[in-house]
């Protein structure tokens, strides 16, 4: 955090001419003065109720000029820290667009926004490290948010991944389905020309996606939009939910993360909640106290270990909902990071004390 200044002040250096800069004020006072509100062009009609949804709107001059947003990662976190700090709940909706304006007639008085997504305000999020490309005079777009005061809440289940942790060799002529979902590594597409019965290392576990929050997790995408996956015959209503990722004992990545995509229901619920999702064409979700339980023997429920050297310590990363595109109460309890000794054979190979962690900054 100490040198936020430093970015801000870049941001001032770098950003003028291309949005409505700060007025050579003390900066970092400006910032602890920064106020935030929601506006739209749109007509309102009728009494003027408190808008839930809108452009985001922040001032440095204790509300006398107001500016719009600029950000390469806006998303459900941003959004959460605005719909927080206003006091209307959490971000059902996170975009760049003009639907509520463009920044011709709003210029952005901020840009690079990047937040965590439990600050209480949006002066504590930080910035971008470089000035966002995507903040250029031709970008007519400014952040928008809608704010719901009930959302889901997904939780990654810790143990589940531990538990059913196996290392499995299978050979390719069995992952026909898996391959067209460019769920093994891309190496072996390569081999597989010359050698289609080679085997793969697929290390794989279980990962359980509950919702702990006060709503159903609704895909985003309108069904009309979800994708249907002629291999295994159903619908993904998301196109990220899930990435399983190997690293070193450094975090330098070293098995190609796959991004899983999953037909979502409710797998289990708590005593006393019926289900009601089902995988069907226009039924996916996760009710309120359920649980989405991706087993290990489902296909893509891995991660492919085949290059990876052997005897070696590492760190498996799990994510659910990655993308933050999915509105939730928190993203705190979103991923897991559990060690994993991997020896290449399935007897020795475990992984353990797999810990709760946050969503990693991706920049
Ligand atoms: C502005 O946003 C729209 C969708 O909201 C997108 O299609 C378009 O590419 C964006 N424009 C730029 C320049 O990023
Ligand atoms: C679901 O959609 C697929 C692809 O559009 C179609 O083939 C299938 O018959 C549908 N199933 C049901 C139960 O409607
Ligand atoms: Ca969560």
């Amino acid at each position: 955090m100490e040198s936020q200044p430093m970015f801000i002040l870049l941001f001032l250096l770098l950003g003028c001419g291309q949005c409505l800069c700060s007025r050579g004020l003390n900066v970092e006072n400006n910032y602890r003065n920064m106020k935030v509100r929601l506006a739209t062009d749109r007509p309102t009609r009728g009494a003027v109720q408190v808008l839930r949804e809108g452009r985001v709107e922040v001032s440095f001059d204790f509300g006398a000029t107001w500016g719009s947003i600029c950000s390469t990662t806006w998303s459900m976190r941003e959004g959460n820290v605005v719909c927080r700090q206003l006091g209307l709940g959490y971000a059902s909706k996170a975009a760049m667009s003009t639907e509520h304006g463009d920044s011709k007639k709003h210029p952005w008085e901020m840009v690079g926004t990047l937040c965590r997504g439990n600050e209480r305000r949006l002066a504590d999020c930080t910035r971008e490290s470089h000035y966002p490309n995507v903040c250029n005079a031709r970008n007519p777009n400014i952040t928008v948010v809608s704010c719901v005061s009930h959302s889901a809440d997904l939780e990654i289940g810790l143990r589940d991944i531990e538990r059913s942790a196996r290392l499995e060799a299978v050979p390719m002529s069995r992952l026909t389905c898996a391959m067209e979902e460019q769920c093994v590594s891309a190496d072996a597409y390569v081999i597989r020309r010359t050698n289609p019965n080679a085997e793969r290392k697929l290390l794989r576990f279980s990962v359980k996606a509950s919702n702990v929050g006060t709503a159903d997790v609704s895909p985003y995408a309108n069904y009309k939009d979800w994708v249907w996956h002629q291999c295994h015959r159903h619908y993904h209503s998301m196109n990220v939910f899930a990435t399983f990722d190997v690293y070193d004992l450094k975090y330098k990545k070293v098995a190609q993360g796959h991004k899983a995509s999953f037909c979502l229901m409710d797998s289990e619920c708590r005593p006393g909640i019926r289900s009601k999702y089902t995988c069907g064409n226009t039924t996916q979700g996760i009710s309120m106290g359920c649980a989405d339980v991706y087993t290990d023997v489902l296909d893509c429920q891995w991660v492919d270990v085949t290059t990876v050297p052997v005897n070696r310590r590492y760190i498996l990363r799990v994510a659910l909902n990655p993308e933050y595109k999915l509105g939730e109460i928190s993203f705190e309890n979103n991923g897991a990071e559990c060690m994993l000794d991997y020896t290449g054979v399935h007897k020795t190979t475990r992984i353990y004390n797999c810990r709760r962690s946050p969503l990693w900054f991706k920049i």
